[in-house]
């Protein structure tokens, strides 16, 4: 209970909390409801001690050495103007002229969103990223910006780790100040994998830039500006920078590729620009775009353009720094890239290889390279507690030139073709990927059209279907919602349009849109839906929580449960938020700045006839037992 009156304490919650604050906050030691909350906490590690963490085959905990990191930093300097104090102090257009006068490449990193993301299924943990806020900020204030919230993080949060999303953007908000915030916008899909009434997303984008965003990367999975002209609207009233992307597939220097040509990109970038975007993203999503065809691109929106390009790509094929060093000489304005240790594959190119490879070249970037070491050496120690959800890729995958396959989704995918029983069969997986792209007539797959596209390859694969087979009886066949949402036109028209024949097939007698979705969709109505959401889980929510609920409405109400259920789990250290406890270790769980519980298990029972275990902890020296059932 002592516990968790910190917790619930609102200075605690602001984050002022200190070790005096709970010398001086005595009703911390009043336990109105006895010892039900450690029991909560007891009770998760327990679930997870014995039955292990949510699709992931129960093991003994491993160990891992230490993270002895420490902020030894200096504070920002004075003569240090960063990005974020920019578009503070002279708006968007002062930060696009700042970033078009530097001569260097400025750069973004991802390691707390695509990253992770991409090489562990988005398991990152608030508690890994906060530790380090604050000395990312000090160390490496010449960065343009953090991407740290959006694409899948959102759900993620939710669905498998127990956060809440908007608590990690306010602690990092509160511990980067002096920060650039950007996150991944998917247009009308927000943060989901379906379209939303526009007053939903105009809603969700005023509060995420009200809570921390500054940057936002909107894009349309099937680059179909209709469906992101409204999100780069709300993003211009709240004065915060509107990215809009080009999402970039195909190869412009191939020839003999009938879509998706140079034209094609630089006409989308203009027609961006028109609808008022700030600054240009091509994201490359599968990393596919050659080190030539970055030149060719860059060189051409950069005379086209007036706004800046920022260029996102992924390594998965081993040539994301050449990529980079190609569109740095063609005048790039800014690149992503990750942390070391959490670069290369699937995730974006490294930090510190990109700025040796620009070594003697007058647009290398501006950074203390033994900073971006020191902060290198955190997240090394960081990455190996996600080993159970990593994609197991080790080196450069040049099949995706063929299946195109985002870096975003690999992972992903492979989760579900795992939990599918086809985890065996992935190289197959991989090819059907391709042949679907192909059947849907060769379009953008990035979220949620590549989730299209993956959930027919599944679907495919495990109802050992050729695309003969589709074609000839597909009258008779119940395809995935997705595919059937998709050839509907619900998440809006593919370049070149559907493929006629196959459209026929899927939707068998329905009518497709053609309009975009949400000029059809009803507003949705906040108060009432405030109302129902309140009756539903007990409390006033805040707008915060309408809008989750309304994105995602059985994961915020399942997360509400598990939150009631488990409590603040998000205080655990990863190790055991993820693999509970082996049998006597001791665990700290650090509850305020400086003061600790300590738990330890001491014996765990045989299950009894029902298979229920008892679990003998001790809790700050105090003996305290709960029973677990047994899933196995
Ligand atoms: C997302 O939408 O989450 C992506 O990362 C797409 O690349
Ligand atoms: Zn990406």
């Amino acid at each position: 209970p002592f516990m968790l009156n910190v917790i619930d304490n609102p200075i605690f919650q602001a984050g002022e909390a200190n070790t005096r604050f709970i010398d001086s906050t005595p009703s911390l030691f009043k336990f109105p409801d006895g010892t039900q909350q450690e029991d909560k906490m007891l009770k998760y590690i327990g679930n997870v001690t014995v039955n292990g963490f949510a699709d992931v085959a129960q093991h003994a905990k491993k160990y891992y050495p230490d993270v002895a990191f420490e902020d030894n930093f200096k504070p920002i300097s004075k003569d240090i103007v960063t990005a974020k104090d920019v578009l503070d102090s002279k708006g968007v257009k002062g930060l696009q002229s700042w970033l078009l006068a530097q001569k260097q490449v400025l750069l973004t990193d991802t390691t707390m969103r695509d990253a992770h993301q991409s090489l562990f299924a988005t398991r990152m943990r608030t508690k890994d990223m906060l530790a380090v806020a604050q000395a990312s900020q000090k160390a490496l204030p010449q960065l343009f910006s953090y991407e740290m919230w959006g694409g899948a993080t959102f759900d993620v949060a939710y669905r498998f780790l127990n956060e809440n999303p908007w608590n990690r953007l306010k602690k990092l908000r509160t511990a980067m100040p002096r920060t650039l915030f950007q996150m991944l916008f998917r247009g009308s899909n927000a943060v989901g994998y379906q379209n939303y009434p526009d007053n939903v997303i105009r809603e969700f984008i005023l509060e995420a830039a009200k809570s921390g965003i500054d940057v936002f990367r909107i894009f349309d999975s099937l680059n179909w500006i209709p469906q992101m002209e409204k999100s780069i609207q709300a993003v211009k009233e709240t004065g915060k920078v509107a990215e809009a992307t080009i999402c970039y597939t195909g190869d412009i220097m191939d020839p003999n590729r009938e879509k998706y040509d140079l034209a094609y990109y630089r006409q989308l970038a203009l027609d961006l620009q028109s609808t008022g975007a700030d600054m240009i993203a091509i994201k490359d999503m599968a990393g596919v775009l050659k080190p030539e065809g970055a030149y060719e691109l860059v060189s051409t929106l950069k005379d086209a353009l007036d706004v800046p390009v920022h260029l996102h790509t992924h390594d998965t094929t081993g040539n994301g720094i050449f990529t980079y060093a190609r569109a740095v000489e063609a005048g790039v304005d800014v690149v992503d890239v990750a942390t070391s240790a959490l670069s290369g594959t699937t995730s974006q190119p490294s930090m510190s290889s990109l700025y040796y490879a620009l070594a003697h070249n007058d647009r290398q970037p501006n950074v203390d390279i033994n900073n971006v070491e020191e902060i290198n050496r955190y997240w090394q120690g960081i990455r190996p507690y996600y080993q159970d959800f990593s994609n197991g890729m080790t080196g450069p995958q040049t099949d995706i030139y063929q299946t195109q396959m985002p870096g975003g989704q690999y992972s992903n995918l492979q989760q579900q073709a795992k939990a599918m029983g086809l985890g065996e069969r992935w190289e197959e997986v991989k090819a059907m990927y391709a042949t679907v792209n192909d059947m849907f007539g060769d379009i953008i797959k990035v979220t949620p059209s590549s989730k299209v596209v993956g959930d027919m390859a599944l679907f495919m694969m495990e109802n050992h279907l050729t695309p003969e087979d589709v074609y000839d009886h597909g009258d008779k066949l119940d395809f995935p919602d997705s595919v059937i949402n998709f050839f509907a036109g619900n998440i809006g028209q593919p370049v070149g349009g559907f493929p006629k024949k196959l459209q026929k097939i899927i939707l068998k007698d329905r009518k497709p849109l053609t309009v975009r979705p949400g000029s059809l969709a009803k507003p949705a109505d906040f108060e009432a839906v405030k109302q129902e959401l309140a009756a539903k889980i007990g409390h006033e929510p805040e707008h915060q929580e309408v809008l989750s609920y309304i994105l995602y409405p059985k994961v915020f109400l399942d997360y509400i449960k598990q939150h009631k259920q488990y409590g603040h789990v998000s205080l655990l250290d990863t190790p055991t938020f993820f693999q509970g406890m082996r049998l006597g270790e001791t665990v700290n769980v650090e509850l305020a700045r400086g003061k600790v519980m300590i738990l330890k298990l001491n014996q765990i029972s045989d299950p009894d006839v029902d298979g229920i275990r008892t679990l003998y902890f001790s809790i700050n020296g105090q003996n305290q037992e709960i029973t677990i059932k047994d899933n196995s």
